[in-house]
């Protein structure tokens, strides 16, 4: 596992973006555990979170002209990402986001920031059952721009759709790669180094047979 990983895992433990209990996911899946990255909710904590979505940018050699985030939850992270890009590369790379409803005043549209064009990296917060990219991808194309790639926090590695993982059915579907800084096996890799104290690991593995793809 590399540094800015273990970092974000830690990080997430430490400050309840990752927790444990019972979640109704957006897929209608009930989760023994949530990250939510609302909770990167200081100056500090979306530094670190934009680095790491960098660094996971630069391993996986990802080839984009600029950086989209779907609103609302991908608003602070394409910033954060950006930001990331200019200090760990030196690359500054333009950024957009949505909004949700359509401004009816002032400049217009449901776009904010660089005008959507090129190879666009979609830069969002977990990957679940996979169908949120959906809408992103129609909006870059409504713009004539084309979809790069997907970067994620989390890969939850789960089942799309189909038997294959979300991701898998997202980069086949869109023939893009789908890049995540940590997936559900990193999680679950430094739980069990950890001696897995809470005792959240069965659970997790139960979840994981029923909507899991290893
Ligand atoms: P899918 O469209 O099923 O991939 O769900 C992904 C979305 O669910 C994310 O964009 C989140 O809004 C939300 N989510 C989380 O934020 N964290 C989780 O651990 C799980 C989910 C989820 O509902 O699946």
């Amino acid at each position: 596992m590399r540094d800015y990983q273990r970092d974000l895992i830690e990080f997430a433990l430490e400050h309840g973006v990752l927790r444990f209990g019972e979640f109704t996911l957006k897929s209608g899946r009930v989760s023994p555990y949530f990250f939510n990255t609302g909770l990167f909710d200081s100056g500090d904590a979306l530094r670190r979170l934009g680095h790491a979505y960098a660094c996971a940018a630069l391993d996986a050699e990802l080839q984009f002209d600029m950086l989209f985030g779907p609103a609302y939850k991908g608003i602070p992270l394409v910033a954060a990402t950006a930001i990331g890009l200019a200090e760990v590369a030196g690359r500054d790379v333009p950024w957009a986001f949505n909004r949700k409803e359509e401004k009816d005043h002032g400049e217009g549209g449901h776009l904010v920031g660089a005008p959507l064009q090129g190879r666009v990296l979609v830069v969002d917060d977990v990957i679940s059952a996979g169908t949120s990219v959906a809408e992103s991808v129609a909006l870059i194309e409504a713009a004539g721009a084309r979809l790069a790639g997907v970067l994620v926090a989390l890969d939850r590695q789960e089942r799309g759709t189909g038997e294959r993982s979300a991701t898998q059915e997202v980069a086949a579907s869109h023939g893009v790669p789908v890049t995540a800084i940590i997936d559900l096996d990193a999680l679950t890799d430094y739980l069990r180094e950890r001696g897995d104290p809470d005792g959240h690991l069965p659970a997790i593995e139960r979840y994981r047979v029923r909507y899991g793809v290893r």
